[in-house]
């Protein structure tokens, strides 16, 4: 085996060590974050629209996996290079690990859960243990004394050129003296460091295996912790003591204390028992799912506070007890994402719990009337330093704009926002729907928040929409009747009448409506259809509360949501 080669397998199997006792210690530890997953993180932040696309929110969460595998990947290659750089100059091959090291630091500190302390420790006790990795392979594989090294990179020069004019000059099998490089290291090695080619294999081997075990034991106690990955659902949500209508003031604009604490289930007639139709209230775990969080913060709440900050006459900062305690209503709110493609998934119904941010800030003190001003948001910021920001007056203009708890009667599941996360009707998530909340600023509404800066509209209203769930494109259906339904939506406007066409648009039929469960929540509809053979083009158009029908021009995603109709083609035999 070529010295080379032995020396790139060193250092690649010391960074295989590093991250493998980086993940062990991470797993022990709240305190310590995962070093591939924040630099990951790092890298999505610093290249805008490179992963977090500018044409889609969604594609930056599906390629996070991979992103990780090749930070991963990448960092292992490059310490190879050092590895068999050290040949040459241990100091620029000690640099260049350090540099990865402090990369690696940087990156993990800079993590919302990171504790200076414990973290650098457990970064820098890792890079060290990789280090004496790669160095006790390089020693047992080549050589031990500086001497001998110095004479590897003496001669690695030589050995180059040698191999320039004559390739094979270097490749393993070249025995003899004949071969400079190899020549003097036999020399040196009279002091009897070097171990057999068997043994060099098996040592950096088990090295490599010990560090990816380490790796494997820290995700599996990571998973045993996480009751979410384990399969369990969110704990049933019992919010601090709480007696209805105890209204915390009377200048609450419009917490009418009335709302209740937990709604009646769904009345039988919100939604069609057909095949096809999507649950009136989605379940937690079928929830869509969009954010830039390679993994959920995790966020214990009871160091967890809200800060109410930015231009308020006193910064308020609230416990999480303090703001279940506050009177709280659970909610009927569709969201939605504007990524969502017409007839896309990226919408979900959910009951949520929450405390009135109209109530939130006005016991901060925000006062109402610098609330009321044109030229403000109010910007949600996350733990992990994402924000959405939305005009004041949307706190307090009358919709059940949300501090949520709460998700369908349990607490939020990790992914969907724990411990607390804005919810406001109307609003696509992304201006609006901050998870992992942790900080609500008034400030100018020139400021721009983190999908503004990506090229996304500014205001982001949800767009009255509608979908076929009971087809799907290219199905065969039979002749007779056909049921075509689904789900349309308009939050805060609620929806009045939905139409199906079966002609491509030429003539439209009126749906049945399902009972509307609130103005921000979807309807569902159903058309019965009395099916010809034949092949048909099958569209749906929804009109919103204020008798808007929803816009045939069909628009991409980006910047302000798609606009089309649904259409989906089948044939009738
Ligand atoms: N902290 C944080 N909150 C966030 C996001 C995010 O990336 N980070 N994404 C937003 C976007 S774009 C949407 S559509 C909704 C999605 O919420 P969900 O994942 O609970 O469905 O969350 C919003 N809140
Ligand atoms: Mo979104």
């Amino acid at each position: 085996m070529k010295i080379r080669t032995k020396a790139a397998i060193a250092g690649g199997a010391g960074a295989v060590v590093t991250f493998g006792v980086a993940e062990l210690i991470q797993s022990f530890s709240e305190a310590v974050p995962s070093i591939p997953v924040t630099v990951s993180q790092r890298v999505i932040e610093l290249t805008p629209g490179a992963l977090a696309t500018e044409a889609t929110q969604t594609v930056g969460t599906a390629a996070t996996p991979i992103l990780v595998t090749c930070v991963v990947i990448g960092t292992v290659i490059v310490s190879a290079l050092l590895g068999a750089l050290s040949l040459r100059s241990k100091l620029a091959a000690f640099a260049g690990a350090a540099a990865i090291g402090v990369v690696g630091l940087v990156s993990a500190l800079s993590d919302s859960a990171a504790v200076a302390m414990p973290t650098t420790l457990a970064v820098v006790g890792a890079v060290l243990l990789g280090l004496a990795t790669a160095g006790g392979l390089l020693v047992s594989g080549i050589g031990s004394s500086d001497e001998s090294a110095e004479a590897g990179s003496a001669n690695a020069g030589s050995a180059n050129a040698g191999s320039a004019n004559a390739g094979s000059a270097n490749a393993e099998g070249s025995e003899g003296g004949a071969e400079p490089f190899r020549g003097r290291m036999r020399e040196s090695d009279s002091s009897q460091t070097t171990v057999s080619r068997g043994s060099f294999i098996s040592l950096a081997g088990g090295a490599v295996v010990a560090g990816a075990a380490a790796a494997g034991v820290g995700r599996f106690i990571l998973g045993q912790g996480n009751p979410e990955a384990a399969g369990n659902a969110p704990a049933p949500l019992q919010p601090a003591s709480n007696t209805s209508g105890e209204a915390t003031d009377a200048e609450t604009t419009n917490g009418d204390s009335e709302a209740p604490q937990t709604l009646d289930p769904p009345p039988e007639d919100a939604s069609f028992d057909i095949e096809g139709m999507p649950e009136i209230i989605t379940p937690a775990a079928s929830f869509y799912l969009i954010d830039t969080a390679i993994t959920s913060p995790r966020i214990n709440r009871d160091n967890w506070s809200l800060s109410i900050s930015g231009e308020v006459d006193n910064p308020f900062e609230m416990t999480y007890d303090e703001l279940t305690s506050m009177p709280y209503r659970e909610s009927d709110i569709t969201m939605s994402c504007v990524s969502n493609e017409v007839g896309g998934g990226l919408v979900s119904h959910g009951r949520w719990t929450g405390v009135l941010l109209s109530d939130v800030l006005n016991e901060a003190g925000v006062s109402m009337d610098k609330l009321g001003r044109g030229n403000e948001q109010l910007v949600g910021r996350s733990v992990d330093g994402w924000e959405a920001g939305f005009k004041t007056d949307i706190a307090l203009d009358g919709r059940e704009a949300l501090v949520a708890f709460g998700l369908n009667g349990d607490e939020l599941p990790r992914k969907h926002g724990y411990p607390v996360r804005l919810v406001i009707p109307g609003l696509y998530g992304y201006v609006s729907a901050t998870k992992w909340l942790e900080e609500i600023e008034l400030t100018d509404w020139g400021y721009d928040v983190y999908w503004i800066q990506r090229g996304w509209s500014k205001e982001g209203p949800v767009l009255t929409q509608s979908r076929i769930d009971t087809i799907e494109g290219g199905d065969e259906l039979s002749a007779g009747t056909v049921n075509i339904g689904g789900v349309a939506w308009a939050p805060t406007r609620g929806i009045e009448r939905v139409e199906v066409s079966t002609d491509g648009g030429e003539s439209w039929n009126d749906a049945e409506l399902a009972t509307q469960l609130d103005d921000d929540a979807w309807r569902q509809y159903l058309y019965e259809w009395d099916a010809e053979p034949g092949e048909y083009t099958i569209q749906v158009r929804a009109t919103d509360g204020n008798g808007d029908t929803q816009t045939e021009d069909e628009a991409a995603p980006i910047p302000s949501g798609a606009t089309g109709y649904h259409t989906v083609e089948a044939t009738v035999a």
